[in-house]
């Protein structure tokens, strides 16, 4: 490596994310010197990529926001129990001039590469524009749905319409009124695109390769009163969300689904399918991630649903996954997303049984008719958990590379260390729980800053996970995803994405036990010492 390296920083954060801004906030308290790079023009990472139709979180909005700063959780108004895209970016953006943080960010840098030099004990990162920076510590706040992935049909770049993937969203309005629109995919983002899009553009037409299984998200506006009651019950609410499995306003029912009568069963799932949000997902029997039989019923019950909901029986149909029971892949939640279908101006056309040959310069070309659009929407998905690591050279001790590490599966000590790769602290990466993301995201940023404050308060400069550390850690990542029926089935939650190479097979992805648990180990380690990583 030759030229020389700016100024030498504390800390350097890779993203401004809401984990970035967060861990900047954090660091300062430290008094660390911290640079910040982001990719992109604005803070916000998911919220300022992610800018397609209709697209919002679907965790209830108040439980969303960070909980750390009670003054702004005082100020801050939700519009709506589901907040869109624009809200929450504008959001993130308050915070980002509350504490005056664009100062230390800088903007339109994309990290390239990242190298541990073993002498100087300092991390070298190299900016796409070719610029070097060092600090003592690197803190990767790279997003855990951040990379996004296109499919590679023939012709796709002669494509004379516009083309858009749902996470890399221009900035300019996109107007479909009287447009002839495609959507491909129809995960979490194509759901809610389509309910969007079906709205006012002349003709759309889906194409579904796989249906998911969707559940209302009974979204509305919140009324000032309302707001005043839910900022009265903050505390209780982020309690609440400590206390969940997945940091969700909703946990599983205590009961199984068989505890009950049918009668019983009905009613409480007619309950959750008319309740808001994630319940019926993750508040449901306790069993119905596990149990086969369990899982039946549900799917059953859902399946009832869309066929009340879509006219045409065919269509229903192929909206009703077959090859995956409910809750077995993410759950998108929608708003009349199943009565599009019974729209004139929307169509579904099943790439399994007619799959698409090319994208034409007018077009789409399936196995059996020719299409002709304006645009084309991808909904096509992420690399998830590991993508946006793998996007970026990271080399270790020794010129050990992260994606030789991660060959055979990434590995790590909660999702935050990796053994390797001294002074490196990754903020939502492999393994970490995920769920309601800002709970983890909080905790988090939040673990790293207690570790940190102890180097400084023992004036040590290393940390690293030590291996013994990491193998115990994954064994119970192993040991935690057995018997759940979700690991059967291909999802960005298996780490499958088949227009990626070597993503085609299944393994443990994320952590899938409860976020309790996944802290109560992560805070062992700090109680402990510190025992499991060596410092220096
Ligand atoms: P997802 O959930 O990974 O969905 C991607 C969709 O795109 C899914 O329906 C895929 O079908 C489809 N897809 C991908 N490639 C193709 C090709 N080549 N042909 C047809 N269809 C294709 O991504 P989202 O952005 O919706 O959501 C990601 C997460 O972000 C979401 O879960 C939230 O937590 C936030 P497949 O199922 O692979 O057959």
């Amino acid at each position: 490596v030759t030229g020389a390296a700016s100024a030498t920083w504390d800390a350097i954060i890779i993203g401004a994310g809401m984990s970035g801004l967060y861990q900047q906030i954090r660091l300062r308290e430290l008094g660390m010197k911290v640079r910040v790079f982001e990719a992109g023009t604005g803070v916000g990472g998911t919220w300022y990529w992610n800018r397609y139709p209709g697209c919002r979180f679907d965790s209830e909005s108040y439980s969303y926001g960070f909980s750390f700063d009670k003054e702004l959780l005082q100020e801050w108004s939700w519009s709506e129990h589901f907040a869109p895209q624009p809200e929450t970016e504008r959001y993130l953006n308050l915070v980002a001039d509350k504490y005056d943080l664009r100062r230390d960010i800088q903007f339109s840098a994309r990290v390239k590469a990242a190298r541990w030099d073993e002498v100087d004990r300092l991390w070298t990162v190299t900016l796409d524009s070719g610029s070097r920076h060092r600090s003592r510590f690197l803190i990767t706040a790279i997003g855990a749905l951040s990379a996004p992935t296109m499919p590679d049909f023939p012709g796709m770049d002669a494509f004379e319409g516009e083309a858009y993937h749902t996470g890399l969203w221009p900035k300019a309005p996109v107007d479909f009124t009287g447009k002839r629109v495609a959507v491909i995919g129809t995960g979490a983002s194509g759901v809610q695109t389509i309910q969007e899009v079906a709205k006012t553009a002349a003709q759309l037409t889906v194409f579904q390769r796989t249906p998911n299984w969707c559940a209302p998200l009974h979204n509305g506006r919140i009324p000032p009163e309302e707001m005043a009651a839910i900022r009265a019950r903050y505390d209780e609410i982020f309690r609440r969300c400590d206390e969940t499995f997945s940091c969700f306003l909703h946990t599983p029912d205590p009961r199984n689904t068989f505890d009950v009568s049918a009668e019983e069963r009905e009613a409480f799932l007619e309950k959750l399918y008319s309740e808001r949000g994630f319940g019926i997902w993750v508040g449901n029997f306790k069993d119905i991630l596990t149990n086969r039989a369990a899982n039946e019923e549900i799917s059953r019950f859902v399946a009832d649903k869309i066929r009340q909901r879509v006219k045409d029986p065919k269509v229903a149909e192929l909206l009703i996954p077959k090859n995956h029971g409910f809750g077995t892949r993410r759950v998108p939640l929608e708003t009349r997303y199943y009565e599009c279908y019974n729209q004139p101006n929307v169509a579904l056309v099943d790439t399994r049984a007619t799959p698409i040959e090319r994208i034409t310069p007018t077009g789409i070309r399936t196995s059996d008719a020719e299409y002709g659009f304006d645009i084309i929407v991808y909904a096509t998905g992420f690399d998830a958990l590991r993508g946006a690591f793998d996007r970026i050279d990271f080399t270790g001790r020794e010129g050990a590379t992260l994606k030789e590490k991660w060959q055979d599966g990434a590995t790590s000590l909660v999702g935050m260390l990796q053994d390797g790769f001294p002074n490196m602290f990754m903020l939502l990466g492999p393994h970490t729980a995920l769920g309601n993301i800002p709970r983890s995201i909080e905790f988090n940023v939040d673990w790293v800053t207690r570790l940190l404050r102890h180097l400084q308060e023992n004036s040590l400069t290393y940390v690293e996970a030590r291996p013994e550390a990491v193998a115990r850690w994954m064994d119970h990542v192993m040991e935690v995803a057995q018997g759940l029926l979700s690991m059967e089935v291909d999802s960005w939650m298996t780490g499958v994405n088949r227009n990626v190479a070597g993503r085609q097979t299944r393994v443990v992805a994320r952590y899938t036990g409860s976020a309790p648990t996944y802290r109560a180990w992560a805070n062992g380690i700090a109680d402990r010492g510190y025992a499991e990583l060596v410092l220096a």
